[in-house]
């Protein structure tokens, strides 16, 4: 039986779909010399193909109707394998259910297409309610490690409360991104695991482990900013003793909790690390990414931490399912230097900045710390007008200047 309708709106929703994947990608035009923005998102909702939301048989679904829909791809860890930019999303279905995507592209900053299924994640005994996140990591061991963040219901949740979770952190490994081996959870003392992330490299001969531990999704309880663990083992992996290297602080972008992004990038000069910190607004949360470096041979010991963030949401960005949200947990260094930082923005949508490890070295080197005050933040502000004075550049030089002259 033909059914001219359901031919025209399948055409029609091909032909979105292969453009929405075929567009080109630019740089926008103002950078802040750090890092460049592009001008679309590399990966949306409406990137997850048309055969995993519809039924596409006109004699089941005369209508063409989605049969399900997909909320949100966001989140994405990110690796370069087989010379392909690979991102792992955490993509959404409208059942709220989180799950993982595997989604490549050649060039890094378009043309991102999932691969035909999701991830098949094995379960543990104790089966994940919800899983999200995923920090990717090629270790030296040889295998590349998915770490995510599994939630199941809290047990202990009083009766009628039906939002309460435990999170912590599941742990699965690859060599192709197709098959996965599901390790047991990461064991700490924290009630509460997420943002958890595995180095890339053997330290004392240990698995290492950034961590996040908190009593419960606000309240840091004795934990309270990114910690760091050793474990003798990934197969039963459990850190005994958790540092906190990185806590939070008060009145800083980070002063409500802080967890890590991706995996750190190995320099000449140091680990480079890019976090995100979470502060609370009368909006509500806000969550901005900042930058910072740890000692090659320690890397839970930070050698260079700017002030403030590195990133924080614009424009579109700041609005979403959870809005005010910046989140990264996945980036890539290419051989050449050239970094593509895969962010997320409000719990919705994922985008690319591109720089370079020079980049990042030179603003994670010479970018002034936080002095923690007011008066520290005019000095920062003073010393480089001052510093301004002896060179050429200085435009504010050659015009009139308002106020006191120093
Ligand atoms: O909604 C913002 C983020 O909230 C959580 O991150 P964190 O535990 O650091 O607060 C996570 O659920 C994350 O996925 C989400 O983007």
């Amino acid at each position: 039986m033909s059914n001219p309708e359901f031919l025209e709106r399948l055409q029609a929703l091909q032909n979105a779909w292969q453009q929405l994947t075929d567009r080109s990608n630019h740089p926008v035009p103002d950078s802040n010399g750090v890092y460049q923005r592009y001008q679309y998102p590399v990966l949306t909702a409406a990137h997850t193909p048309l055969n995993w939301r519809y039924d596409l048989d006109a004699s089941t679904n005369p209508f063409l109707m989605e049969r399900f829909g997909i909320n949100a791809a966001f989140n994405a860890g990110a690796l370069k394998f087989n010379d392909k930019y690979i991102l792992v999303a955490r993509v959404e279905g409208i059942d709220r259910k989180s799950f993982f995507a595997v989604a490549e592209s050649d060039n890094g900053i378009d043309g991102f297409r999932f691969w035909e299924y999701p991830v098949i994640m094995p379960e543990t005994s104790d089966p994940d309610v919800n899983v999200y996140d995923m920090r990717l990591v090629q270790h030296e061991d040889g295998w590349i490690y998915g770490l995510f963040c599994t939630e199941r219901k809290d047990p202990t949740a009083r009766p009628g409360d039906e939002s309460a979770a435990i999170a912590q952190c599941g742990i699965a490994r690859t060599k192709d991104l197709v098959q996965w081996e599901r390790l047991a959870d990461l064991k700490t003392s924290s009630p509460q695991q997420r943002n958890v992330v595995l180095h890339p490299e053997f330290i004392n001969g240990q698995y290492a482990f950034y961590t996040r531990p908190q009593d419960n999704f606000i309240e840091a309880g004795k934990g309270g900013g990114i910690g760091f663990g050793l474990s003798h083992s990934i197969e039963a992996a459990a850190v005994a003793e958790e540092v906190i290297m990185d806590p939070k602080v008060y009145h800083t972008v980070y002063e409500l909790k802080n967890g890590l992004g991706p995996a750190p990038i190995k320099t000449p000069e140091g680990w480079l690390h890019l976090a995100h910190g979470v502060r609370n607004t009368a909006a509500g949360l806000r969550y901005v990414l900042y930058l910072f470096m740890t000692d090659l041979q320690q890397p839970e010991k930070i050698t260079h931490k700017p002030a403030g963030y590195f990133m924080a949401p614009e424009g579109e960005e700041r609005i979403g399912d959870v809005s005010n949200v910046l989140f990264c947990n996945g980036w890539i260094a290419d051989a050449d230097g050239k970094v593509f930082i895969y962010y997320a923005s409000s719990d919705t949508r994922m985008h690319v900045a591109t720089t370079t490890v020079s980049q990042l070295l030179d603003y994670v080197l010479n970018s002034p710390a936080d002095g923690f005050r007011s008066a520290a933040t005019v000095q920062t502000i003073v010393d480089l007008v001052d510093q301004n004075k002896t060179t050429a550049n200085d435009l504010a030089l050659q015009q009139p200047v308002a106020g006191m002259m120093r």
